[in-house]
């Protein structure tokens, strides 16, 4: 009936395959498939057992994600896995590419496993606000004991094949020819060997209860507030107690649960954001340009980053500096990086000096004539920024790409420094630029296409989350944060403390408070902004000047051992300044505002409604291509939960409507502030959603 999965007979040898491309997910007709498949071999008196592999690139990556919040047809995948592990007959999974999720559940649901060797398997099904659902919690602790196991559920991490066979969940590792040595193995195993009936892990009941403990500690700092770790460790705590089918109820209740969740919609959302985020009109229009060499101009903390992930990326860098001094300061700069790694033992020494082998400092812009494309990262200052495009417009070679890493200024006011503006875009990396997974393409009007999906072609190669921003002050991320921003001051001048607002901030799930985020970046960026900016603020627009006062007693932040907070003796966590807050009081009384209290609910329900109302806008003014865009970038740059989707999915799941009362209500209290988005008014009106805008 359907034809994504076949069944050859090589000679006694049942040969199940699975084509479902891209990644053979396991969606209806392949979890029907195999199944009728399985019962016509082991019916098939000529057959002695069976082999599970998939065709194309890699055995299923998991459930069929998109099928996910629909109605489920039956059969569904922990029927067809049980009929799997009770078939009479010896089955074999043989896997390649990455055996993930509902896929590696039908592996350790088979009786053998035989792995490709650069196969990785794993259970990523955490990174969707969800767990194992078709009896991976059960299975795998069952093989491999529970510290492993957690291991691999927890973190979603995949692993290699020899990880894997190492902790006794492959049988035997190939390489070449993985459907003939599957055959092989096939025609050797003799008998049925059920996961189920697993049980040498879980003699030691101390050592088990240990782990789960050690795990239950590990989730309540690093995965705070998720759910689909509680119900991990649930489900593998039962293994203790329960019977396997037992366990496998409970294991399907904690599903559906988180299946139910705000917090696998958010994930789930976020998956395919960051996999939309990518497609954009121009790389549809045209192919990138080479990319094999990369000139970066500016040695300092991001030159330095950005050079740290072009060279892990495999790219060829040649470093620019103005003097022996500086170069020999920026090649310092991207070693310490890697002596960290080292000292850390992520990395070897040998493996450091291979990288560094890509690696060229020079003092000269001829050195950049044939590079591909160069990214400048000099100090963000407009005159400085020109100066270096006109250098390199005179030595770079036609064809390369020119791109600016700033975080504010406009493109076009750089690309007319040269006489190639067409070939200039925006690359605003973030700070660790080698750890940050976001990456803003800025896209002027003039670029061309082929440049822009150079862009997108140089982020794939450094494994970032390319997000396209339109070329407009602050782009889509520091546009939206400026909002916020001023938000958050507000909230401070009319009561609440900056530890209030750092406090509801960790309780959503950020992993650190914007005052702490400032204290960080340095506060005297943004003071530096604000004075440039004063001569031509609107005079009708609130001024809050908290931050101002703090700068003017030298504090700007974790670097100066003050700001927000106090790092004492150079602590990386600060405590609570007094002084600060009496800097706030003093403000509040010469102003006459009288403090009121804001609970952590409605600090949230602020915070949220500018960010969403300045998504409204960077929509409306085609700076972000849709709301997912948005979100990608709050993410993957900002710390916003991912288990949340994004400020805009947040917005869809809390209610538009909602949102836009809560605006109308705060616009009583500051008109210019808060006037609602039209888009956001109108999207109302019409009974829409941000996701409706994301398929649109
Ligand atoms: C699960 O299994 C639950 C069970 O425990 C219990 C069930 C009862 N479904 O990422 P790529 C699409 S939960 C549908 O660009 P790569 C993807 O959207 C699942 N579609 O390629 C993209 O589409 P498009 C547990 C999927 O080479 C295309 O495939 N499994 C799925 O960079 C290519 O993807 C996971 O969480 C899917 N499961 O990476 C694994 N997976 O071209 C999720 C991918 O239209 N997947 N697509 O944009 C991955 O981690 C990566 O896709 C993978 C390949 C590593 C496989």
């Amino acid at each position: 009936m359907f034809d994504q999965v076949t069944r050859t007979n090589e000679q006694n040898i049942a040969v199940i395959e699975i084509n479902n491309p891209p990644v053979n997910a396991l969606g209806y007709a392949v979890r029907k498939g195999i199944l009728d498949c399985l019962k016509v071999a082991e019916a098939d008196d000529a057959v002695t057992a069976i082999v599970i592999i998939g065709s194309g690139r890699t055995f299923p990556a998991g459930a069929d994600i998109t099928e996910f919040g629909t109605v489920m047809k039956e059969p569904h995948l922990p029927e067809v896995i049980d009929h799997i592990e009770s078939c009479s007959k010896p089955v074999v999974a043989a896997l390649h590419g990455t055996a993930l999720g509902g896929g590696f559940e039908i592996a350790l649901g088979s009786h053998y496993r035989i792995a490709d060797a650069n196969a990785r398997v794993g259970l990523p099904e955490v990174h969707l606000g969800l767990l194992p659902g078709a009896g991976g919690t059960q299975r795998l602790p069952r093989l491999c004991g529970a510290a492993f196991a957690l291991d691999v559920m927890l973190k979603g991490t995949p692993i290699s094949a020899k990880a894997a066979k190492d902790a006794g969940l492959i049988d035997r590792i190939t390489k070449g020819d993985l459907r003939r040595a599957a055959i092989t193995f096939a025609n050797e195993v003799r008998t049925v060997r059920k996961t189920c009936d697993e049980t040498s892990q879980l003699k030691d009941h101390a050592a088990y209860r240990a782990d789960l403990a050690a795990a239950h500690k590990m989730i309540t700092t690093r995965m705070k507030g998720q759910i689909a770790p509680l119900k991990i460790i649930a489900c593998v705590e039962a293994i203790l107690e329960k019977p396997f089918h037992e366990g496998r109820q409970l294991e399907r209740q904690c599903f559906m649960d988180c299946m139910a969740s705000d917090q696998s919609k958010g994930m789930i959302h976020a998956f395919f954001a960051e996999r939309s985020s990518a497609k954009v009109p121009e790389a549809s229009r045209a192919e990138p340009r080479i990319l094999e060499t990369l000139g970066v101009v500016g040695g300092g903390t991001m030159g330095a980053g950005i050079t740290v992930a072009a060279l892990n990326g495999g790219l060829p860098v040649t470093m620019i500096e103005r003097d022996t001094e500086s170069i020999a300061r920026g090649r310092g700069n991207v070693e310490k990086v890697y002596d960290r790694l080292v000292a850390k033992g992520r990395m070897t020494t040998n493996e450091k000096n291979t990288l560094m082998t890509l690696y060229t400092g020079s003092t000269n812009y001829n050195d950049l004539s044939n590079v591909d494309m160069v990214i400048e990262a000099v100090f963000e200052r407009l005159d400085v920024k020109r100066a270096v495009f006109e250098k390199l417009d005179k030595v770079i070679k036609p064809g390369a790409v020119l791109a600016s890493n700033t975080s504010y200024l406009n493109i076009d006011s750089i690309s007319s420094a040269t006489k190639r503006p067409d070939q200039v875009i925006g690359l605003h990396f973030f700070s660790p630029a080698n750890i940050m997974k976001l990456l803003e393409i800025v896209v002027p009007e003039q670029a061309a296409d082929d440049v822009v999906a150079t862009g997108f072609s140089l982020a794939k190669r450094l494994r970032k989350v390319p997000v396209r921003a339109g070329n407009a002050t602050g782009f889509i991320g520091n546009r939206i944060l400026g909002k916020y921003g001023v938000c958050a001051a507000h909230m401070m001048e009319d009561g609440a403390t900056p530890y209030e607002i750092d406090n509801a901030l960790l309780d959503f799930g950020y992993p650190m408070g914007i005052h702490a985020m400032y204290d960080l970046a340095g506060l005297d960026i943004g003071w530096d902004n604000r004075k440039a900016a004063a001569p031509t603020r609107d005079p009708d627009t609130r001024y809050v000047t908290i931050a101002d006062r703090i700068c003017e007693n030298g504090w700007f932040g974790q670097k100066t051992g003050r700001g927000f907070y106090i790092y004492k003796d150079g602590a990386r966590r600060g405590s609570h300044d007094p002084e600060v807050l009496s800097i706030i009081a003093d403000i509040r009384s010469k102003k006459g505002i009288t403090p009121k209290s804001f609970s952590a609910t409605e600090i949230m329900e602020r915070y949220l409604a500018a960010m969403v109302n300045e998504g409204c806008e960077v929509l409306r003014e085609g700076v972000a291509l849709k709301p997912s865009d948005i979100d990608v970038t709050f993410v993957y740059g900002y710390g916003f939960p991912r288990y949340r989707g994004g400020p805009m999915k947040y917005a869809d799941m809390y209610g538009v409507q909602k949102m836009l009362t809560n605006i109308q209500k705060y616009e009583k209290e500051d008109p210019v502030f808060w006037k609602p988005s039209q888009l956001l008014v109108d999207m109302v009106a019409q009974g829409k959603e941000f996701e409706d805008l994301n398929k649109g």
